[in-house]
């Protein structure tokens, strides 16, 4: 069994992974500041023996290398960052300090404290609106954000580390994740959060543009595997993967589908299509199967029914 230290463990996403690894019998030191994640998604974590927490900011002086020498981790799984496009492009350079200099510390601390394995959440925002579709990992890349080329950034620090250092890096480029905890506040939340709120609460859903519009829709369960396994499964190479289905889902067959749970919703309102908004996207998964042995198994369907069965 392996210890594993995840940053954002109060996160979306690192609470999930954080569940995942202690549910399989690993040791979990997660850190997060709260500044975006929750102290109430990590109410199962707190209750197993295998969790330690620490409230820190990875970006304070000296945190993480303290919170690696306390620990001692086989790896470390970087999910702490500044996880808002919209803040990105409000507020660049809080961007570059949570989204670039935190992966260098991260990739810092992994050298010094001899930790073996850095497992980092990239995104399909590396990609920007590139039309090639699937999107493989060797497309351009063409970010359309700072918080993109923040990502891309921190794959190449990462990797640098990787190839100077002998370290491991696996960069894992995140499709729209999508499931239980996501926080729906924002309109530019993820848009299935945004739904599946609206639908409970009996409001109709807003559509921007005519609901033909695509994404590589993947369940935060099937995410949190895929860094798991990163994180833990011997021999792995450096590198990076695409972690989406290679499903490409309309924002229509999404409304289907919560309508099949709340059959007396009042229907969709069509509003302008978004500045910006990419009309499709869907990644190419073959490479995570290939170097992590990976594959999405959750169904849009499945994925939906998890979500309002909520947890
Ligand atoms: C954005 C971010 C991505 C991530 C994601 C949240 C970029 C380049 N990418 O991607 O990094 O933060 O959001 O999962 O900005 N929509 C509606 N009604 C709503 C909300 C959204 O129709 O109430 C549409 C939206 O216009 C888009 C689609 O739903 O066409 C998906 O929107 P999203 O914000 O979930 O995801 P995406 O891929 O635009």
């Amino acid at each position: 069994m392996a210890h594993i230290l995840v940053t954002g463990v109060a996160g979306f996403i690192g609470s999930h992974t954080a569940d995942l690894m202690l549910a399989a019998g690993h040791r979990v030191t997660g850190v997060d500041n709260f500044r975006t994640g929750h102290r109430a998604n990590l109410e199962n974590a707190f209750a197993q023996p295998g969790f330690v927490f620490r409230e820190m900011d990875v970006t304070a002086p000296g945190a993480l290398r303290e919170a690696v020498d306390a620990a001692r981790p086989d790896a470390i799984v970087h999910l702490a960052a500044l996880v808002s496009v919209q803040e990105s492009i409000a507020n660049p350079e809080l961007n570059y300090e949570l989204n670039v200099r935190a992966s260098h510390l991260v990739a810092e601390a992994a050298r010094q404290g001899g930790v073996p394995r850095v497992v980092f959440a990239s995104s399909a925002a590396i990609y920007g609106d590139n039309p090639e579709l699937p999107l493989r990992e060797q497309a351009d890349k063409q970010p359309i954000s700072p918080y993109g080329a923040a990502k891309l950034a921190s794959e190449a620090l990462l990797l640098g580390h990787a190839a100077a250092f002998g370290l491991t890096v696996r960069c894992q480029r995140y499709f729209n994740v999508f499931g239980p905890r996501q926080d729906p506040a924002s309109p530019y939340s993820g848009v299935i959060s945004i739904f599946e709120r609206r639908y409970r609460a009996g409001q109709p859903v807003t559509i921007h543009g005519d609901g033909r519009q695509t994404r590589d829709f993947i369940s935060v369960r099937d995410v949190a595997r895929a860094n798991m396994i990163a994180a833990t499964v011997p021999g792995l190479a450096s590198g990076v993967a695409n972690i989406c289905t290679g499903r490409e889902t309309t924002l229509l067959s999404i409304c289907e589908e919560f309508r099949r749970h709340f059959p007396a919703a009042p229907p969709p309102i069509h509003g302008a299509p978004r500045t910006g908004d990419i009309a499709r996207s869907v990644g190419a998964p073959e490479q995570a199967t290939a170097a992590l042995g990976f594959q999405a198994e959750i169904s849009i369907a499945e994925g939906i029914a998890d979500l309002i069965r909520g947890g």
